[in-house]
């Protein structure tokens, strides 16, 4: 049997998942299994509650959602599931990501998004502190990430080494 994913990825369009690549990478490195939906606020509204409010009871742990242009959609998701939502400004439209960053860091008093920065970096944030929070009750995933960290700082070390010979 399949193992049940432990992270929910929502997104709004199909051309919003090379920005969601990054996430994807993550988890996958981290061995975390996960679930990738394109559901859409305005589009297909009822998926997206429907897909929300049965996260929990589908085992799922962390939710990140994301969209471009107003991008309702993390928001949508945060309403309907007491889940922590990480949302993830995506750039698709001629504001370059800003309309949506604005929209989902402005989230009203009392529900909740997490906001990560805007493309790539930020959708690998959101997994990296998905994985966070999880570690909260699998300490085997701190040690992940703490090794995460120690190779991402020796890449600097290296790359330090190649431009100053010391
Ligand atoms: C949002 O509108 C999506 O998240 C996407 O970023 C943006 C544009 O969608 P498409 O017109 O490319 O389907 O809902």
């Amino acid at each position: 049997m399949a193992e049940r994913p432990a992270v929910g990825i929502v997104m709004g369009s199909k051309t919003d998942l090379d920005t969601l690549q990054g996430a994807v990478d993550v988890l996958v490195e981290f061995g975390i299994p996960h679930e990738i939906r394109i559901l859409s606020a305005h589009r297909t509204p009822e998926k997206v509650l429907e897909w929300s409010q049965t996260a929990e009871q589908r085992g799922i742990g962390v939710l990140i959602a994301a969209a471009g242009g107003a991008a309702h959609l993390p928001g949508v998701v945060a309403a309907k599931t007491v889940l922590p939502v990480l949302g993830v400004p995506v750039a698709s439209t001629t504001l370059g990501g800003m309309d949506a960053l604005l929209s989902i860091v402005q989230m009203p008093k009392g529900i909740p998004v997490g906001t990560l920065a805007i493309g790539k970096s930020g959708a690998a944030n959101a997994a990296l502190l998905a994985i966070a929070i999880m570690a909260g009750k699998r300490p085997e995933l701190r040690d992940k990430l703490r090794a995460w960290r120690k190779t991402r700082a020796e890449e600097v070390l290296k790359a330090d080494k190649s431009v100053s010979g010391s």
